[in-house]
């Protein structure tokens, strides 16, 4: 039985990626940090079937100790400071997280088993003011935030130590993905929260920022499916993963009303306190070098992504 160890389990992500792991008849174990209350919604489901350890990307020993007690095989390092606008408020813990995080974790490798594969969260953030459109592997990078500066540290000290120590780093350069488990701060799960709350008389507006901005956007469930891909190749390589197409915020909003009946214009008001200090304006991926070397693709598409995350959280409005 294949062992593989994830770093932000209890994110979007991380539920996904130990769903599709489980299925595939590994041992999951999953890196979690210490709360006062915890925060295992996303895997309540696989609770009994995964191994919970705690530790923290702030701490050193903590990391090699987890691998240590873990024994991995395969390390997903999914944990990250994830939400943009944070990394302008908190700059300092996002790099601590974000960017250090990622060699204290290639470290703890290096020392306790430099065969393990590891597989780094890289970012379509890092390519920020697009320097061409659509972007692959090749394009260089332009962040504009401190989460994409941060990322381009963790991509290239994964490089780097591929590179120095020959270790089997890859970095999955992934652009947006979604789902009715993506954080309620994140524009496409407040629109489809909205949505709900607004259609089941619980709320009246939802507040919105930059509606011009534009995006690639996939299912997570499609995502992890890559990332499990790309540690089971010969050679450790980077890759984009996308799907091919972008839209804006505003025809997000506008599907999501009408998929139940409403107006749209009715019920968003643009507030520019949510304008970011420096704002990525439009991500479009070009995936063919996945859909080639991995033979990868995206299942769902973008109108079926919308009206999933909207179904969802209509549900569990109804329900609370
Ligand atoms: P997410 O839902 O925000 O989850 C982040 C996870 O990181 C959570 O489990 C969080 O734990 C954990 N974490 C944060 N700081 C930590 C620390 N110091 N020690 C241990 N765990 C820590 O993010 P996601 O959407 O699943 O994204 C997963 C990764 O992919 C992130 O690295 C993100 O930057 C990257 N990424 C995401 C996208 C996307 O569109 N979703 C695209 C490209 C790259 P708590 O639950 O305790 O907070
Ligand atoms: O949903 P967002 O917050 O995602 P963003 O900034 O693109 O970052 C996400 O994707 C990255 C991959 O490119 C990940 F690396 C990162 O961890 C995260 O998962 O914002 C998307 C767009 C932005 O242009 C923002 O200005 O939506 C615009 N927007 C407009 N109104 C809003 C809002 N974003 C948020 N969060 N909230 C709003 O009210």
């Amino acid at each position: 039985m294949k062992r593989a160890l994830i770093t932000g389990i209890t994110g979007q992500d991380g539920s996904y990626l130990a769903d599709f792991l489980l299925a595939k008849g590994y041992e999951v174990f999953g890196m979690v940090r210490r709360a006062s209350t915890e925060n295992f919604e996303r895997i309540e489901h696989i609770r009994s079937r995964i191994h919970l350890h705690q530790a923290d990307l702030l701490d050193q020993l903590s990391v090699i100790e987890l691998l240590k007690e873990s024994k991995p095989q395969e390390v997903y390092n999914l944990a990250a400071q994830s939400f943009v606008p944070t990394s302008w408020t908190q700059p300092t813990l996002t790099g601590e997280f974000t960017a250090l995080g990622v060699t204290k974790m290639l470290e703890a490798i290096k020392l306790v088993d430099p065969a393990i594969r590891f597989y780094q969260a890289s970012s379509s953030e890092m390519f920020g003011k697009v320097q061409e459109t659509p972007q692959n592997e090749n394009t260089p990078f332009y962040p504009r935030s401190p989460y994409g500066v941060a990322k381009v540290y963790g991509h290239f000290i994964s490089i780097n130590y591929r590179e120095s120590y020959n270790l089997f780093c890859v970095s999955g350069i992934l652009f947006n993905h979604e789902s009715p488990r993506r954080g309620k701060e994140f524009v496409t799960r407040k629109i489809t929260d909205g949505v709900a709350r607004i259609k089941l008389g619980k709320a009246n507006e939802v507040r919105l920022g930059n509606l011009d901005a534009q995006r690639d956007w996939g299912f997570a469930g499609d995502y992890v499916r890559a990332m499990w891909l790309m540690l089971q190749q010969h050679q450790p390589e980077d890759y984009v993963i996308a799907t091919g197409q972008s839209h804006s915020v505003q025809e997000f909003v506008e599907l999501a009303f009408k998929h139940v009946g409403l107006d749209w214009r009715n019920y968003v008001i643009v507030d520019p306190s949510l304008f970011r200090p420096a704002e990525v304006n439009h991500l479009r991926g070009d995936a063919s070098k996945a859909a080639q070397k991995l033979g990868w693709k995206p299942e769902i598409a973008f109108e079926e992504l919308v009206v999933k995350m909207v179904e969802a959280d209509l549900e569990r409005v109804r329900h609370t």
